[in-house]
């Protein structure tokens, strides 16, 4: 008994000195000790770009449709790809400002587009009528014109997956939303790298998705104030 007492004595006045040292003069508030993944996908191969010919709307669309399956920048980068960190944990916190998915020049922008579960604005900036149709399981299904006078949409994407996006109108309009449990994620750009901040310290797995080249995933050791490299070579 007398020994708890002490036990709790000496962790009392940890927690009141660590309180004193956090509130001290001039200290900034704990970032959580979080650090930075920077992570780098490389594809070995050759673009996959389809063409299609467009006869419908064509004033908006233009006259050929590029459905882009595996986009590769000019050091082997690959675009479009969802990093995220599988399972982490900490901030619940959603990313800041309501994610758009755009329909312009009837294609869906971003192409892949990364989000916590909420909502989602989907615009239609080309004056003519569009249709979003999501193919999801977890959330509610949507199957929606969307005429030209409809400026914009709100959807809710409450639970995490990844949901292809497509218009009915246009059949070679096609984007993903990716819906993560935590904000810890990036999409890669065409040089095929993304960084994914403040992410807790510790091991974490770090997951790769690409819609047509799939997924790996690898271990890193994230330490706080740091910056972890992580690459990844995507194969078919
Ligand atoms: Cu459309």
């Amino acid at each position: 008994m007398r020994k708890a007492r002490g036990a709790f004595i000496a962790l009392a006045l940890v927690v009141a000195g660590a309180a004193a040292f956090i509130g001290g003069p001039g200290s900034a508030p704990a970032q959580g000790g979080g650090g930075t993944i920077e992570a780098e996908v490389k594809y070995n191969g050759a673009p996959v770009v389809e063409k299609l010919k467009v006869n419908k709307d064509t004033q908006k669309c233009g006259t050929e449709a590029l459905i882009e399956k595996i986009v590769v920048g000019p050091n082997k980068g690959l675009a479009n790809a969802v990093v995220s960190v599988v399972g982490a944990k900490g901030a619940t916190t959603a990313k800041a400002g309501k994610p758009v998915l755009d329909q312009h020049g009837c294609k869906f922008v971003p192409h892949v587009l990364a989000m916590t579960p909420g909502e989602i604005d989907v615009k239609n900036s080309d004056d003519i009528l569009h249709n979003i149709h999501t193919y999801s399981t977890a959330n509610p299904s949507v199957n929606k014109a969307q005429p030209k006078f409809k400026k914009v949409m709100t959807e809710k994407f409450d639970k995490p997956e990844i949901i292809k996006v497509t218009c009915d109108v246009h059949s070679w309009m096609l984007g993903w939303v990716a819906v993560l449990p935590h904000p810890y994620f990036g999409v890669t750009k065409e040089n095929g790298v993304t960084k994914i901040e403040n992410v807790p310290a510790g091991k974490q797995k770090v997951e790769v998705w690409h819609e047509t080249l799939g997924k790996q995933e690898k271990e890193v050791e994230v330490k706080a104030g740091q910056t972890v490299k992580v690459g990844f070579e995507m194969k078919k």
